[in-house]
């Protein structure tokens, strides 16, 4: 380790190294908050004027940073919401990218958000800072963005590993895994993690390891809900309760449960997947089992919408509970339930949708129509949100025909409950 290399460490453990977080949503924002928590002093990089003036004002829609937090963050001015511009960039020593790699409508990777922050690095000094890239890419990506901009500086991948809505997983304690451009980079970005984080630093041995590392956490997800998915529409024909199924295989030491439902929603089980599908394709090792997978997640909304065409009469009354990707969140990207309500449409089916977590202004832009609180013919689940034990008297009466695709109720409701491998008729 050469003396610049020491002296960065130390300036980290002493608090003076200056951190740059590029992307303060749902992975930087709770991450930016947490640093300057710890002592660091943090940007908060955004492009845009207006988010940059809410995020000033203590304004954001991610759900896992507390009002309190952020504005303590904000009034200590250890946390710094600031324009991202390569002058702003070369004031500090730690620069993180936290910004979103979906996939487009061809389920191919999407890096333009992150190939525009690589475009404004080309115009930053990167001597001597580190780089660390916590957004999801396909192992080598990094490499191939950051590793080859700057010869005299530091570049990490440590994927990030939240957890939305989960008040326990909590950044400050998920486990870390990072991989290094070098020894140097891993040392000064394991440092940094050590500094904020309340949990262990998983080193390993490259970048590709790490980005490798989050693929399979999420892909073997997916795979394994595809599988009781799979399972639960066998079960259904062979009259199994795939509930209880999962229930008693829950008793063996390596079983990790998953469970059926409506389908995978949110930003990184439906998508992170098809980043190894794509590069194993260039690679001439085509991932069979994932890609089978991925559509069978994929076909869950339309097995529901049989289900309820199997009840459904012209003039009936439909309403969908939950529109969000999972449950006692207000996060709707991906989420199944949009899939369904444009199969509903498709069909010329009248419906409402009621989600608690979900503002009347996001109805209105999705032109969906909010539901009263009143009894209908058929209610369908489409997400397990808590309150749903407390709002299904609103919905449902004796002959009200459930549509459980969350398998959230667990006795008969109304005339019969037909959910996803179980039903109480
Ligand atoms: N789902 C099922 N069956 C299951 C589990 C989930 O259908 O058994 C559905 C959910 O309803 C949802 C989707 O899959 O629509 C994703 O569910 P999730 O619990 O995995 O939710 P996420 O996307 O918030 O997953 C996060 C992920 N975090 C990151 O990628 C950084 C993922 O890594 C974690 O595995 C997951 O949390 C977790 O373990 O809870």
């Amino acid at each position: 380790m050469n003396n610049h290399q020491k002296t960065f460490l130390s300036n980290i453990n002493s608090k003076l190294v200056k951190v740059g977080i590029i992307g303060v949503g749902y992975v930087g924002l709770p991450l930016a908050v947490l640093a300057s928590q710890k002592g660091f002093t943090v940007y908060g990089f955004v492009r845009d004027d207006s988010k940059l003036a809410s995020l000033k004002k203590g304004i954001t829609d991610v759900d896992t940073v507390s009002k309190k937090d952020l504005k303590e963050s904000l009034h200590t001015k250890k946390f710094i919401p600031k324009k991202l511009s390569p002058k702003a960039l070369s004031e500090v020593d730690i620069i993180i990218v936290c910004v979103p790699t979906p996939i487009t409508h061809s389920k191919k990777p999407d890096l333009s958000a992150i190939s525009e922050v690589r475009d404004i690095l080309k115009k930053v000094d990167l001597k001597n800072k580190l780089i660390i890239n916590e957004s999801t890419v396909a192992p080598g990506t990094t490499e191939e963005l950051f590793g080859s901009l700057t010869k005299y500086g530091y570049v990490a991948s440590s994927p990030e590993r939240v957890d939305p809505g989960n008040k326990e997983k909590i950044v400050e304690n998920i486990s870390k895994v990072v991989g290094g451009k070098d020894e140097a980079s891993l040392a000064i970005a394991s440092a940094f993690y050590t500094a904020i984080l309340n949990a262990p630093i998983v080193a390993v041995s490259s970048m590709a390891t790490a980005e490798m590392t989050k693929m399979l956490e999420n892909t073997y997800r997916a795979v394994n809900i595809a599988l009781v998915n799979e399972i639960a529409i066998f079960s259904e024909a062979l009259g199994i309760d795939v509930v209880e199924v999962i229930r008693a295989a829950s008793s063996k030491w390596s079983f990790h449960p998953h469970y059926p439902g409506i389908g995978v929603g949110g930003h990184c089980i439906p998508v992170d997947p098809y980043y190894i599908v794509d590069l194993a394709v260039k690679h001439k090792t085509p991932l069979g089992v994932v890609s089978a997978a991925l559509k069978r997640n994929e076909m869950m909304p339309t097995l529901v919408l049989k289900k309820l065409l199997a009840w459904y009469k012209p003039g009936m009354s439909v309403l969908l509970y939950g529109l969000t990707y999972k449950k006692d969140i207000g996060d709707i990207r991906e989420s199944p339930s949009l899939v369904f309500c444009n199969l509903l449409k498709m069909h010329n089916i009248p419906f409402r949708v009621y989600d608690p977590y979900v503002s009347d202004e996001v109805l209105k832009k999705l032109s969906l129509q909010k539901g009263k609180k009143e009894q209908v013919d058929i209610f369908v689940i489409g997400t397990d949100h808590t309150l749903l034990s407390e709002d299904k008297k609103y919905f449902i009466s004796h002959s009200t025909v459930v549509v459980d695709g969350r398998n959230a109720l667990m006795k008969k409701f109304g005339s019969r409950v037909i959910g996803i491998g179980r039903s109480f008729a």
